[in-house]
């Protein structure tokens, strides 16, 4: 497994998001990519810089506006008050039903309303480096795998990207990085790639950019959107629109569920992958379904891990791992190294 990771994660670092009501530090910090790293080298893994711009992808799923919007806020943010330098900026309005999104409002927070799902998605100097050396590390790794030059590949990279959608961030994603992965496999001239989304979070975004494409099948096992956020996408009655009618399929598990029937859910997911006969599957990898973490609630243990890597094994495809959430830090190195482990330990076996 060829394994890519972001070089310039360090420079999205933003102090604090709300919880409950609070201002509590970022679930979404640093650390975590710094613990798979470490976690990583100790298991003789070598971390590769990116080696490919995903620039003219990037514009291929996200708007033109957005990315402009993304690259430009801050020194924005820092032209309507230098003072703004040491503040968090955070939205506080959206254009929901019956407001305009048509026209970009000159005012700062408004714009930044605008390409926000959430208030839960903070700004820092450094994020739309750190987003792009994500989308640059998922576009390699895809890469590596429609060359031919590895059978597997995994991004190590924070911040995530599977809330982000085509013209909007959320849910500490800006980038699609998954869907990046995809497009790059399909522009290397496979037909149909399937993506699995086994984060804790349905991953909305990815759904977005690809509800309407059948060359891309998008599979997200994830907390009840009834109760889990993001509450307003993720129900298994989304099966796909137009072209995309039928290749999208949610498998939402009530809050509180424990790795048989998680596991249950994979297996359908992984009959659906075969169904589709997909040139290569992307793993939207989010850790965040383990039991430890802090602000979700399936009950997966490490050891766990290692059965979905070898599961994910089985299904005898050019696989494309990205990092998605996870933010009980401390584990997260060792339940990285867990999917690695056992995907890797199935390819050494006869299936
Ligand atoms: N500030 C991922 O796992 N935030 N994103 C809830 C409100 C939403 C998680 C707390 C959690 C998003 C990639
Ligand atoms: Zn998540």
């Amino acid at each position: 497994m060829l394994t890519f990771h972001n070089p310039l994660h360090n420079a999205h670092a933003p102090v604090h998001e709300f919880f409950r009501g609070e201002r509590v530090p970022c679930f979404e910090k640093p650390a975590r990519q710094d613990y798979v790293e470490q976690r990583l080298k100790e298991c003789g893994h070598a971390l590769l810089p990116p080696n490919v711009d995903s620039a003219a992808v990037l514009k291929q799923i996200h708007a033109e506006r957005y990315l402009s919007f993304l690259q430009t806020a801050w020194p924005q943010w820092l032209a309507q008050d230098p003072a703004n330098a040491t503040v968090q900026p955070f939205p506080s309005v959206w254009p929901v039903r019956t407001l305009r999104s048509d026209i970009e409002p000159a005012n700062f927070t408004a714009r930044y309303g605008l390409y926000s799902m959430d208030n839960g998605t903070p700004l820092a100097e450094g994020t739309w480096a750190a987003a792009k050396a994500g989308a640059d590390a998922a576009a390699s790794a895809a890469s590596s795998v429609a060359s031919g030059a590895a059978g597997a590949s995994f991004c190590v990279t924070r911040p995530p990207g599977h809330h982000a959608g085509p013209d909007f961030m959320g849910g500490y994603c800006f980038l699609n990085n998954a869907a990046v992965a995809a497009q790059t496999l399909r522009n290397s001239g496979m037909p149909r790639v399937a993506v699995l989304d086994v984060d804790y979070h349905h991953g909305n975004g990815t759904q977005s950019i690809f509800y309407e494409r059948s060359d891309v099948l998008f599979i997200s096992i994830h907390g009840d959107p009834m109760t889990e956020y993001p509450f307003y996408l993720g129900h298994a009655d989304e099966t796909g629109h137009g072209a995309g009618a039928g290749f999208n399929l949610n498998l939402p598990l009530p809050a509180g569920t424990g790795f048989d029937a998680w596991f249950a859910a994979l297996e359908k997911a992984c009959k659906a992958i075969l169904a589709y006969g997909p040139q290569a599957v992307v793993v939207s990898l989010g850790l965040d379904t383990f039991e430890g973490d802090p602000i979700s609630r399936f009950s997966l243990a490490s050891q766990d891990f290692s059965r979905i890597g070898q599961r994910l094994a089985q299904l005898n495809l050019p696989t494309v791992f990205v990092l998605e959430g996870g933010y009980a830090a401390a584990e997260l190195g060792l339940n990285t190294v867990n999917v690695i482990d056992g995907f890797e330990a199935q390819g050494r076996q006869p299936s």
